[in-house]
């Protein structure tokens, strides 16, 4: 018996005679700056800042506390209580749609939380008959980071670092076509971290990210014509290794999602909350940058609704990670090249498994309609 199952049997034996006097450890009380585990031993919690009410007093019998006129003798009423913090709702005015391209559209199209939705700007010059291709195309480079957001004039009332919901946020990146374009705003993107930090967002060669306008909630709205294809390239430019890991619960038992596909131990149940049936292998609490899981940064894009064909559908098996994402699975077994948007000038050569991008060709034959463009990835 070596040590590791001489520990463990004691361990059992411990607990057999332990279990009859204890109960589970008490759940941990909500840690904003701790991500939330799918199984524990933190509970899952959202960070909703719920109204404080200080009671008042019934109209007659003032001596009785009440929050309500149901909580006083029937006839009186609760006088003086007040209600302060929590989240407001219709508070905010809508973000409203603008195109960067056009001077002073998007600064007219804020609202009082500064968001807007700006269209992404097509470079129609790259894809085109005249160069050889079959239809004139609507181009676009699509990146997605993580970013912070303020997404409620009752969330965080005074800015400074870390303030607004964490997201995962799509941007369009420039391109040689626009990159001396007098409306792009040359942004140097960031990364927002969950623990307030930013850090600058590099390309896969090392170069800084630009995109023409910051991220929004949203993301670029891409608006395209019946019979004429869009094009995207898409960069996934998440934090990586530890950094990449999703701030969100994560069920990593879904095949896929936590352990790799090779020989990893059997989990044990010791009958504990945190046992490793109870709190997995590749879950929150475990993942780290272990290199045997699936990569919680992984990403693509998914077109709901398009009749795309099926290299570009951005299936569940079609996600990639960040470039030098150190892990054996770059990439997920359905990801595809658009074959002519291979050798082209200007456009990015995506089909290494480990490029940190992909390539999307959308036929857009469908009648007008108002689809969504979201993350698929498996897990
Ligand atoms: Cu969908």
């Amino acid at each position: 018996m070596n040590r590791l199952k001489f520990v463990i049997v004691i361990c059992m034996a411990m607990l057999v005679s332990a279990l009859w006097v204890i109960g589970p450890p008490l759940a941990q009380a909500v840690d904003e700056k701790k991500i939330p585990h799918y199984y524990g031993p933190f509970p899952n919690w959202a960070l909703s800042q719920l109204p404080v009410i200080t009671p008042g007093a019934c109209s007659v019998t003032t001596t009785t506390a009440c929050s309500t006129d149901t909580g006083c003798p029937s006839g009186e009423t609760c006088l003086g209580v007040t209600v302060s913090g929590g989240i407001k709702k219709f508070q905010d005015g809508l973000p409203g749609l603008c195109d960067p391209a056009i001077a002073g559209s998007c600064e007219g199209a804020k609202n009082n939380l500064g968001q807007y939705l700006p269209l992404a700007v097509p470079d129609t010059t790259t894809f085109t008959k005249a160069a050889g291709f079959a239809d004139d195309a609507d181009y676009y480079v699509i990146a997605l980071v993580q970013h912070r957001e303020r997404m409620s004039s009752s969330l965080h009332p005074s800015p400074g670092p870390g303030v607004g919901t964490l997201l995962r946020e799509y941007v369009q990146l420039q391109t040689p076509a626009n990159a001396a374009a007098s409306w792009n705003k040359h942004i140097a993107l960031k990364n927002d971290m969950p623990d307030g930090t930013s850090v600058p967002v590099l390309m896969p060669d090392g170069t800084p990210a630009i995109a023409v306008d910051d991220p929004h909630y949203l993301g670029p709205v891409i608006a395209a014509t019946k019979d004429k294809p869009v094009r995207i390239v898409f960069y996934n430019l998440l934090p990586k290794d530890s950094g990449g890991n999703l701030f969100l619960p994560v069920d990593s038992t879904l095949m896929g999602s936590g352990m790799g596909p090779m020989s990893m131990m059997d989990p044990m149940n010791m009958g504990t909350v945190d046992d490793m049936v109870r709190n997995p292998a590749c879950t929150e609490a475990t993942k780290g940058d272990n290199p045997s899981c699936f990569k919680d940064n992984r990403a693509t894009i998914h077109l709901h609704g398009g009749i795309s064909p099926w290299i570009s559908d951005g299936t569940p098996h079609q996600w990639i990670t960040p470039a030098n994402e150190t892990t054996p699975w770059p990439e997920g077994v359905s990801v595809r090249t658009v074959p002519d948007m291979l050798g082209v000038p200007g456009v990015p050569n995506c089909s290494a498994a480990d490029d940190g991008c992909m390539s999307f060709y959308y036929t857009n034959q469908q009648s007008a309609r108002m689809m969504f463009y979201h993350d698929h990835s498996w897990g």
